[in-house]
C-alpha cells in the first residue's frame, strides 16, 4: 500500500508553486497509479518549535490531543482536538513559522505561512464506502477576543491507493461547530478551488473519482474568515470516501491549518516608531480598524503618515490646558479593564518621550477617559503629534511602540492651546486662595501663554471674574 504523504515543500513563488509541489509530490511518492498534483505542502517531520524573531516571538507545539503557541502579537491560541468514534491522530506536525515564506496560491494574507499552525495526519476514523463520515472537532480558543480570524487550510483531505491498484479519496469537508461568545458564520477570503464556502461549511463543490489529486480535487486549499468577535470557535473536520472498488486500505487524511489575526497599525511620521494591537473587542473611539490584512508580520508594524481611519479625536483637535495640565477626553470601549496611554510630542522632537506620557486606568463601564499631562516647561503653542494606545494590558501599553494583544493605537495631529494657570481642585467659593480665582476672564493682569513654572503672582494681581472650572 502506499499512501500520499508528508513533503515539505518551499516553492520559489507563485508561478512555481504547482510545478515544485508536483515534482517534490511525485518524487516522494511514485504513487502508480495517481498522478500527484500540487496539494499543499504536508509535513511528516516531527514537531520542531520555530525560532524567535526579533520583534516578537512565535512558538507552537502540537501533540495528538492538544496544540498551543503565541502569536509574535502575543495572543495564545490552543487548538483543542476531539476525536469521533474510532479516529485518531497519528502523527501531529508543527508548520514552522516562515516570515520570508512567499505568496500561497490559496491562501490571503498572502504569506499565511508566517502564522504558526498545526499538520496532523487522522487516521483509522470509521469510513462508510462513498459517504461522509466525520472525523474530529478542532475547537480553537484565543486568549483575548480576536474580530474576524482568519483560518487557512491547506491540503487537507487524504488519497491512497494499494499495490493492486486500488485507489480511495477523501474530500475535504469543514463543518462550523460552535464558537464563544456566539458561533461565527464563515466567509470565502480566498481560495477554496473545486470548494463551495457557506456560512456553516467548506464543501466540495462536486464528488468525484479523479484522475488526480490537487488543491480543489480531493484537497482543500484557502483562507476563510471567522465572522465575529471570539474566544473561541470549534470546526468539525469531514472526510467524504470514494472508492471504485474494493477498499485500498487505511484511512489517511491530512488536516493542515494556520490561523492569522487582523492587528491595528500606527500611523504617526516614522520617526516615532511603530506600534501594532490586534483588533478585537477594545477599542478607541467608536472602532478599530484592521490594517495590513493580507500580510501577517513578526514586527509591529506603521502606516505612512496619516493615512489610518482614527476616530477617537476629530481631525486636528484642540488641546488645551485647563491650568497646570493639559487634557484630553478619549472616548473608547473595553470589556475588561484595560490601560488608556497618551502621548504628545511637547517639545516636538520627532519623538514620543518619556515625559510626554500620560495614563488611565479604564474599566468596562467606561465610554470615556480623560488624560491628563503636566507639560513640560519647553511646551509652546502649535500642532504635534499624539498617540493614543488602549490595551488590556497596562505593561503593553507603558511605552510608545511595540505589540499588544488588544486594543488599538491611534496617532493624531493636534493643536496644543496656550497653557493658564488654573484653580487648585480644592478650591471652594469661600476659598482665599487668589489661585481659585481662575481660571477666569482676566482683566488688567498678564496672561501668559504659561508653563507651571511661570510667576503666578504677576498673573494672578490682576482682576478676575471667576468660572467654577468643571472637575472630572
Ligand atoms: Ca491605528
Ligand atoms: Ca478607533
Ligand atoms: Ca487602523
Ligand atoms: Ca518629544
Amino acid at each position: 500500500m502506499t499512501q500520499q504523504s508528508g513533503v515539505v515543500a518551499r516553492p520559489a513563488g507563485r508561478d512555481a508553486t504547482r510545478a515544485v509541489l508536483a515534482a517534490v509530490v511525485a518524487a516522494a511518492l511514485g504513487f502508480g497509479g495517481l498522478a500527484t498534483g500540487a496539494a499543499a505542502a504536508h509535513s511528516t517531520a516531527s514537531p520542531q518549535l520555530p525560532p524567535s524573531v526579533p520583534g516578537g516571538t512565535s512558538s507552537f507545539i502540537n501533540s495528538p490531543v492538544k496544540a498551543v503557541g503565541t502569536t509574535p502579537a502575543g495572543v495564545t491560541m490552543t487548538v483543542e482536538k476531539t476525536v469521533i468514534g474510532h479516529a485518531r491522530v497519528a502523527s501531529a506536525g508543527v508548520l514552522p513559522t516562515d516570515p520570508t515564506a512567499p505568496a500561497d496560491e490559496f491562501l490571503i494574507p498572502v504569506n499565511a505561512k508566517a502564522a504558526p499552525g498545526i499538520n496532523d495526519l487522522y487516521k483509522d476514523f470509521d469510513v462508510t464506502a462513498n459517504a461522509w463520515s466525520d472525523i474530529l472537532t478542532l475547537k480553537f480558543t484565543f486568549s483575548r477576543p480576536v474580530r474576524n480570524p482568519r483560518l487557512h487550510v491547506a491540503g487537507t483531505g487524504g488519497a491512497v491507493a494499494d499495490s493492486l491498484g486500488n485507489e480511495e479519496y477523501y474530500w475535504a469537508g469543514l463543518e462550523l461547530v460552535g464558537g464563544t461568545p456566539v458561533r461565527p458564520t464563515f466567509s470565502n477570503a480566498a481560495g477554496f478551488p473545486g470548494y463551495t464556502v457557506t456560512n456553516t461549511s467548506v464543501l466540495p463543490t462536486r464528488i468525484y473519482s479523479p484522475k488526480s489529486t490537487t488543491c480543489g480535487v480531493v484537497y482543500t486549499c484557502g483562507s476563510v474568515q471567522l465572522n465575529g468577535t471570539l474566544t473561541s470557535f470549534s470546526v468539525k473536520v469531514r472526510a467524504r470516501n470514494v472508492r471504485t472498488g474494493v477498499t485500498a486500505g487505511d484511512q489517511f487524511f491530512w488536516g493542515v491549518f494556520r490561523v492569522s489575526l487582523d492587528e491595528d497599525d500606527s500611523d504617526a511620521p516614522a520617526s516615532y516608531g511603530a506600534a501594532s494591537h490586534v483588533v478585537g473587542d477594545t477599542f478607541l473611539g467608536t472602532d478599530g480598524t484592521p490594517d495590513h490584512m493580507e500580510t501577517v508580520s513578526f514586527r509591529p508594524r506603521q502606516l505612512a503618515a496619516d493615512v489610518d481611519d482614527d476616530d477617537a479625536l476629530p481631525r486636528n483637535a484642540a488641546i488645551t490646558s485647563t491650568g497646570q495640565s493639559y487634557t484630553l477626553r478619549v472616548p473608547l470601549n473595553v470589556t475588561a479593564n484595560s490601560t488608556l496611554s497618551g502621548w504628545i510630542d511637547f517639545d516636538r522632537n520627532g519623538k514620543f518621550d518619556e515625559g510626554e506620557r500620560a495614563q488611565a486606568a479604564v474599566a468596562p463601564a467606561d465610554t470615556s477617559k480623560i488624560l491628563t499631562w503636566t507639560p513640560p516647561a519647553n511646551v509652546t503653542e502649535g500642532r504635534a503629534w499624539v498617540r493614543l494606545r488602549l490595551g488590556n494590558a497596562a505593561e503593553q501599553v507603558a511605552v510608545p511602540t511595540g505589540w499588544a494583544d488588544s486594543g488599538e493605537v491611534e496617532d493624531h495631529q493636534v493643536s496644543i492651546g496656550p497653557h493658564r494657570l488654573a484653580q487648585p481642585a480644592e478650591c471652594s467659593k469661600k476659598s482665599k486662595n487668589p489661585l481659585c480665582r481662575l481660571p477666569g476672564r482676566i482683566k488688567g493682569g498678564k496672561h501668559h501663554s504659561a508653563d507651571a513654572g511661570q510667576d503666578r503672582k504677576r498673573v494672578i494681581s490682576g482682576s478676575y471674574t471667576p468660572r467654577k472650572s468643571k472637575q472630572d
